[in-house]
């Protein structure tokens, strides 16, 4: 059974990822201070939840653990977002880097159920490694949100919930990332069927489009009940030729979506309340 439609939807703001250049996108937030100023005007915009990606001096992706626990800090000093730290990385990040994660104690953190072609890149995630980091989310009580970018991550989700049990916290939350090229198409179609195959344990979704795929996905999870991540890991433009030149300005836009869809933005609360994050 699908969870029914949350009377409010959770506002995910992804703002930096691992893939855009500091060089290319000046405008990305990559420093300490830019990601606090970014996750303070997300939260005002409507956002509840911010999925963080850190850059080290050179504005490159890291997994160095300092600098994941000062952002982690920071951002809970200046807001009550719900933190989550992606295990994801970049492309290039080894696997054992990416369970160190967790030492960085966030509310949460993305877990991807499988590997997936990623453009030219592969996005590698094997089955034991998958069950090692869900497992340790499970002992150091982190609320694991599930990437699912094709529909044989959804099948993957069945097995890990069947062979290790419920999240810590007991809900299971996905967040369906549609458009990448070599995973599901961003369509509402793609979403509908991996909705409709979700095990029956998952307690909500989200979804995300890449690209110029963002509004479309958007639109279609509103209309099937889910919630929306936004944020420029994922949309650099807002339209043809109109660059995003502040996560904001996609939080804005979700949360308009969300009040046309009489569903409007979650407070921090709430959020917390629907993830069963714990309090740190
Ligand atoms: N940067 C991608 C390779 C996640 O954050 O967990 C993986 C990614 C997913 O962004
Ligand atoms: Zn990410």
């Amino acid at each position: 059974m699908i969870p029914a439609a949350h009377p409010s939807t959770l506002i995910t703001v992804a703002p930096t990822g691992a893939e855009s250049s500091k060089a290319d996108v000046p405008v990305l937030p990559t420093t300490t201070e830019e990601l606090v100023e970014t996750a303070t005007r997300c939260e005002t915009a409507g956002a509840a939840m911010i999925h963080l990606h850190i850059r080290d001096a050179e504005h490159r992706p890291t997994l160095d653990l300092g600098r994941l626990r000062d952002a982690v800090d920071a951002v809970r000093e200046a807001t009550d977002l719900v933190v989550q730290l992606s295990t994801g990385g970049s492309v290039h990040d080894p696997l054992d880097e990416r369970l160190k994660v967790l030492d960085a104690e966030p509310d949460s953190c993305s877990l991807t159920m499988g590997t997936t072609n990623f453009g030219d890149d592969v996005f590698s995630n094997p089955w034991p490694f998958v069950a090692e980091l869900y497992q340790q989310s499970q002992q150091r009580e982190v609320v694991p949100e599930f990437e699912l970018f094709d529909l044989g991550h959804v099948h993957a989700l069945h097995r890990l919930l069947d062979t290790y049990g419920a999240p810590h916290g007991g809900r299971v939350h996905c967040d369906l990332v549609m458009g990448v090229p070599g995973g599901m198409p961003g369509t509402a179609d793609a979403l509908v069927a991996s909705v409709q195959a979700l095990p029956a344990g998952v307690t909500s979704w989200s979804a995300t489009g890449i690209g110029r795929t963002a509004l479309p996905v958007a639109f279609a999870s509103l209309a099937r009940g889910g919630h929306l991540r936004v944020g420029m890991e994922d949309t650099l433009t807002l339209a043809r030729g109109v660059p995003v030149t502040h996560n904001e300005e996609l939080v804005q836009r979700a949360a308009a979506l969300a009040d046309l869809a009489q569903r409007p933005a979650m407070s921090t609360a709430e959020a917390r309340d629907l993830l069963q994050v714990r309090r740190r």
